[in-house]
């Protein structure tokens, strides 16, 4: 018997996390047999989610898609036949050249959709970036998670950057705001439970009860999308109450006296109105920032993008931005704030894109969040040709879109091509004319930037493809081939293009040996100020916002469907993600679908009561966009007034075929024309028992 082989091999976890992990596979006779954290990074300190350390389980399922798939029956029907890849590649490159072959612009017609399914640089839109940039296709905003949020700290600080999450171990407070960090962001919640084992006081301000608010010494429950209304009545506190940094302020920072007087507009009592809270909880939590002025302690402020999703959700991030400059807290390498810190990483974008390849053609750009309105559009002189052709990859669109039922409608167009790229028939692959199987992480190279640290990541194939799977960077090296595309650039390969990324700005000799690289970051990146604006300040006033006819200060904008607006649907209802779950993707894992269970909606006993509804029984959750059936769960986790919408479950796994995105709309942001998910009223009844025919097993 031949000695078993056994190896291992540096990897980077894909998955849409600010955590971006370091990890280590073990590979037996060219089997992946385990994925484990590198506990030599570290930022991943030896330790995945309960997710990623799975992932096996994602790579081998017996369910993954190994062969190119054609459509045989009705469109949605899910319905399809294998067929060569060669048949496949000639199909789709002959569709795709006959549109573009009608005029000069006419491949705008032609529209790819694609997020972050993986994060990865390379897999994400290199090669592919390059194929659509030479067709002249149609350009996607990819607005869908983190646009709001990240324009507002742009407009504020300059850029995507903030806080060392390391340095949050040696804070005395902790803001952790709008996250579920146990759930989101486990390797940051590492470095506050340390903060706190050394005297740190956190607190969560969420609507919802998290895992996380659980642990925190105090939980602020206000409204949906009323943040701005807290950190307005925040600054009116520290103003009144002289726990001001005047130094700091008058140096480093514009537009104070603006901002001030509007502060001063709200005291405790008007925001805690419009936040649903207690005027006390207000003053509390300013006694305890701005005591940290007075007492020199560093105060850290931790946001995540859920408390963006919102109509004023820009704004809100502008205020919470502006927050540290006022104590001066970016004094102290663990005080100030993080959002993001994907701003620091420099990624060579156009190497990779090649926006070079479009000569000069300006096709225009679909919004991803309006994917549902825009399927549906007809040519017009605004809009330009219809959407013909859709090439997805690294999302799934029909599951996590807002406005589902204009999506699904749209995906159901007989007259619209549809390619889906995935790894499993996902509920966008079941609206596919062709699903072209891709890799998984353990099959591929890739390179990596973190939103919650600032490590390159470098990932190197532990397998060979599994089936016929290729990667996405293959498979569009091959349709390029296909449809005549000769520029040499469509022939780099996937370790070159690795090396592209960041080309000399980082080691890739060390990536290669390590698996990650650590950029070299200040340590208290603002503390002599030097932030990445235009006037180098902390901007209050953005004069460029003004000078694009905004309101130049940030304000608290009331959601487009506040609590309590509507007597129709009186409940707020916000969809967070599931902890085992990332977005849609690890769904159908077994054994992570077991923890979750099923689609539920947390209610508080108050609004349950009300409607004489009890846990466990099914509800119809409904609005004027549509509706769809779950169990509903009376829970200490939701306050009065808001609802609990869980995880985003593929659509044929919810009881009526549909997820929570039936209710959610397409409005957009304040800034960066982002989706407003958590800005959005319903109303719950119980399942009349005629309705139980419409009711069917999950499958
Ligand atoms: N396990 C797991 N990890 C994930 C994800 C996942 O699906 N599962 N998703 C990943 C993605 S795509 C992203 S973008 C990141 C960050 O993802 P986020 O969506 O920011 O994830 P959470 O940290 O769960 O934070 C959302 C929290 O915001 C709260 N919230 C909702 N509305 C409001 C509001 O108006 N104000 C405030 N203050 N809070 C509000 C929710 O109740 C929830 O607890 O996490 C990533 N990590
Ligand atoms: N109601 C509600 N809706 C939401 C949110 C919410 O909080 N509430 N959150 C929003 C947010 S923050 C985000 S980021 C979006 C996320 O939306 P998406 O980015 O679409 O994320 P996923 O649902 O994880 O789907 C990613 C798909 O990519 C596939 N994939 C992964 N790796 C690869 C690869 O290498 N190649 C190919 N071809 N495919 C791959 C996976 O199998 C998976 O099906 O959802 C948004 N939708
Ligand atoms: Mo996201």
């Amino acid at each position: 018997m031949n000695a078993v082989t056994t190896t291992t091999v540096l990897g980077g976890c894909p998955h849409d996390c600010p955590d971006a992990c370091s990890f280590v596979t073990t590979v037996q006779d060219g089997i992946a047999i385990k994925v484990q954290g590198n506990p030599a990074h570290p930022q991943t300190d030896g330790a995945l989610c309960t997710k990623v350390s799975r992932y096996t389980e994602r790579t081998y399922h017996p369910q993954r898609i190994l062969q190119p798939l054609k459509r045989s029956g009705p469109k949605g029907s899910g319905q399809f036949e294998v067929v060569s890849w060669d048949a496949a590649l000639r199909d789709i490159a002959a569709r795709l050249t006959a549109i573009a072959a009608r005029g000069p612009d006419s491949a705008q017609a032609i529209l790819p959709y694609s997020y972050a399914g993986t994060m990865g640089l390379v897999q994400g839109e290199s090669m592919a970036g390059r194929f659509f940039n030479q067709l002249g296709a149609s350009r996607l905003d990819r607005t869908i998670c983190a646009k709001a949020g990240g324009e507002g700290q742009v407009y504020t600080l300059g850029g995507k950057v903030g806080m060392r999450v390391e340095f949050f171990a040696e804070s005395k407070l902790i803001l952790i705001w709008g996250s579920n960090s146990i759930a989101s962001n486990l390797h940051f919640w590492r470095y506050a439970q340390e903060a706190k084992r050394k005297g740190a006081k956190l607190i969560c301000i969420d609507p919802r009860r998290s895992e996380t608010a659980d642990k925190c010494h105090e939980h602020i429950a206000l409204l949906p999308g009323t943040d701005a209304a807290l950190a307005l009545a925040l600054m009116h506190e520290l103003i009144t109450h002289d726990w001001l940094d005047r130094d700091y302020i008058a140096q480093h920072t514009s537009g104070w006296e603006l901002l001030r007087e509007r502060a001063l507009q709200w005291n405790p009592e008007r925001a805690a109105l419009v936040c649903g809270i207690d005027a006390e909880q207000i003053r509390s939590l300013a006694r305890d920032y701005g005591g940290c002025l007075t007492s020199g302690a560093p105060a850290a402020i931790r946001a995540n993008y859920g408390m963006q999703r919102v109509r004023g959700g820009g704004n809100a991030t502008r205020l919470l931005a502006s927050l540290p400059a006022l104590i001066g807290a970016w004094r102290h390498r663990a005080g100030g704030f993080l959002m993001s810190s994907s701003g620091a990483f420099p990624v060579r974008r156009a190497a990779l894109e090649r926006p070079d390849l479009l000569a000069g053609r300006t096709p225009r750009t679909i919004n991803m969040v309006t994917i549902g309105d825009d399927l549906l559009r007809p040519a017009s002189a605004t809009f330009g040709p219809a959407i013909e052709a859709l090439i997805v990859y690294n999302s799934n669109p029909v599951a996590v879109a807002p406005d589902s039922g204009k999506v699904v409608q749209g995906f159901g167009r007989e007259n619209l091509f549809t390619v889906v790229l995935e790894h499993f028939q996902t509920d966008t692959a079941d609206y596919a004319d062709y699903v072209l199987p891709a890799t998984t992480q353990l099959e591929h190279w890739d390179i990596h930037l973190s939103y919650g640290h600032t490590d390159v990541v470098l990932n190197r194939p532990a397998v060979a493809p599994v089936g016929e799977a290729k990667p996405n960077t293959q498979i569009f090296r091959e349709l390029a081939r296909q449809m005549g595309f000769d520029e040499t650039c469509f022939t780099e390969d996937d370790e070159s293009l690795c090396r592209a990324a960041y080309g000399d700005a980082v080691d890739f000799e060390q990536l290669l040996a390590r698996g990650f690289t650590s950029l070299k970051v200040p340590e208290a990146p603002f503390a002599q100020g030097g932030f990445p604006t235009p006037s180098g300040k902390c901007e209050f006033f953005s004069p460029s916002l003004a000078a694009q006819g905004q309101d130049g200060l940030p304000d608290h904008l009331p959601n487009y469907e506040a609590a309590g607006s509507s007597s129709t649907y009186p409940l707020a209802m916000i969809s967070p993600p599931a902890r085992n779950f990332l977005n849609s993707s690890f769904v159908n894992v077994q054994s992570l679908r077991d923890i979750e269970g099923e689609p539920i909606l947390e209610m508080s006993a108050q609004d349950a009561a009300a409607r004489g509804l009890v846990s466990e029984s099914v509800v119809r959750v409904f609005n004027q966009r549509g509706e769809y059936r779950c169990k509903m769960k009376v829970s200490s986790r939701a306050r009065a007034g808001v609802v609990n919408g869980m995880g985003i479950w593929w659509r044929k796994l919810g009881l009526d075929g549909k997820n929570v995105n039936e209710l959610t709309s397409q409005k957009l942001t304040d800034l960066g024309q982002a989706p407003t998910f958590y800005d959005c009223l319903v109303e719950v009844e119980a399942v009349p028992p005629m309705g139980e025919d419409l009711l069917r097993v999950p499958g």
